[in-house]
């Protein structure tokens, strides 16, 4: 039924208006949308709720079937999304409204896992939203990843043919990641590289943060286009400020205080960890905001620094844990402006991420003030 609405879908599912509606309301938060934002970007000109902007998308458009791919990775991409934040929500958008084919959570295998997947791009040539998890390696004509007998690069560029528009989620796919660090022994490239005539929208992260995948996801169903992208095709809602910008050690930085080991007093005072390589301050990602496990804590509030998981060559990129002398030229602003300076830039955009961080905000008091003991 390639001509189904989403709304039209979901009710053949037994979903309820009222659920549709509940449903439409947690899509709004997901997407940042507030009163305000993004009416304008959705052709709509007549003031409307949030819920109702995403109520009327889905039950105009047509459902946007996914195609998801893997190649050179962990799989901690796809592990990260199953146990997200917002497993109803993730549930929802991945098993019910989106995913036809997904290579490693697929029930069907082998011959039948492959028919599934022709069936799939000839039913929805050019409509289906391509999905690519790991880096593509090129040495050895491709041998180095093969599926079903054939290359990763053949297997990328055929499914990107018919695909109206790429994610590539995770480091490995957006930027080349583990597999392409140094001496790149499979010639791994990212997935971007190989695709030249399609929109492709970056999720870096090791892994990539899954609300920012499903955010972008979101985002196409709603709107039937990729986010707002900065100049390294990052959704700038979510990859619109630094580690640094919403880090909760951030007032440690600006009074001076940093940890000099893993285990000194500062360390255990959770002072700032600029000094044991923390490239917070040059790394764009939401996860200060986000977090990760139901929004519990990220490497930085767990003592761990920022390695950049989100920048190209991150692994390569001056190497880990390396002593950085204390930042010159530091702004003195105080907690409060920090605050403030932080608000302004992320404004709007990331209102969805402002909201999830209130939601979290008694567990951030309590660890701040653990940290701060
Ligand atoms: Fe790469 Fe995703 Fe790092 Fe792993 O698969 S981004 S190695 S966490 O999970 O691609
Ligand atoms: Fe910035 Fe890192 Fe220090 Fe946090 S720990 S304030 S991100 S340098
Ligand atoms: Fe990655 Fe740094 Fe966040 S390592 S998970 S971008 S704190």
């Amino acid at each position: 039924m390639a001509d189904e609405t989403i709304y039209q879908y979901l009710q053949r599912e037994g979903v309820s208006r009222r659920q549709f509606l509940k449903i439409c309301g947690a899509l709004a938060v997901t997407l940042g949308i507030s009163e305000a934002s993004p009416l304008l970007a959705a052709g709509l000109t007549r003031p409307t709720s949030p819920t109702r902007l995403v109520a009327e998308a889905l039950a105009s458009k047509p459902r946007v079937p996914v195609m998801w791919l893997n190649f050179q990775d962990c799989t901690g991409c796809t592990e990260a999304l199953t146990r997200s934040l917002s497993p109803t929500l993730t549930d929802l958008v991945l098993n019910k409204i989106t995913i036809d084919y997904h290579e490693t959570l697929s029930a069907a295998s082998g011959v039948q896992a492959d028919e599934n997947k022709r069936m799939m791009m000839e039913t929805y040539a050019g409509q289906y939203l391509l999905v690519v998890e790991g880096s593509v390696p090129t040495g050895a004509n491709g041998n180095y990843c093969t599926i079903g007998g054939r290359t990763a690069v053949d297997l990328l560029q055929e499914a990107a043919a018919g695909a109206a528009a790429v994610i590539a989620t995770g480091n490995c796919a957006a930027f080349g990641g583990i597999p392409m660090a140094q001496p790149n022994p499979t010639g791994a490239v990212p997935a971007y590289q190989l695709i030249t005539d399609k929109p492709v929208a970056h999720i870096p992260g090791c892994p990539a943060i899954p609300e920012a995948f499903t955010g972008t996801l979101v985002n196409f169903l709603v709107f039937g286009k990729l986010p707002e992208l900065d100049d390294l095709n990052r959704p700038i809602t979510f990859y619109g400020t630094t580690v640094h910008d919403r880090c909760l050690r951030r007032p440690f930085y600006e009074a001076g205080k940093f940890a000099n080991s893993f285990d000194d007093e500062g360390a255990r005072k959770g002072w700032c960890l600029y000094k044991l390589g923390c490239k917070g301050p040059t790394t764009y990602n939401a996860c200060a905001g986000i977090k990760w496990g139901g929004g519990l804590s990220f490497p930085i509030q767990s003592g761990h620094p920022c390695l950049g998981c989100s920048e190209p060559n991150f692994w390569d990129n001056g190497g880990f844990y390396q002593g950085q002398s204390a930042p010159i030229g530091r702004p003195t602003l105080t907690a409060a402006g920090v605050a403030l300076a932080a608000g302004a830039v992320i404004g709007v955009a990331n209102a969805g991420v402002n909201r999830l961080q209130k939601r979290h905000a008694d567990t951030d008091e309590e660890t701040t003030e653990s940290l701060s003991g």
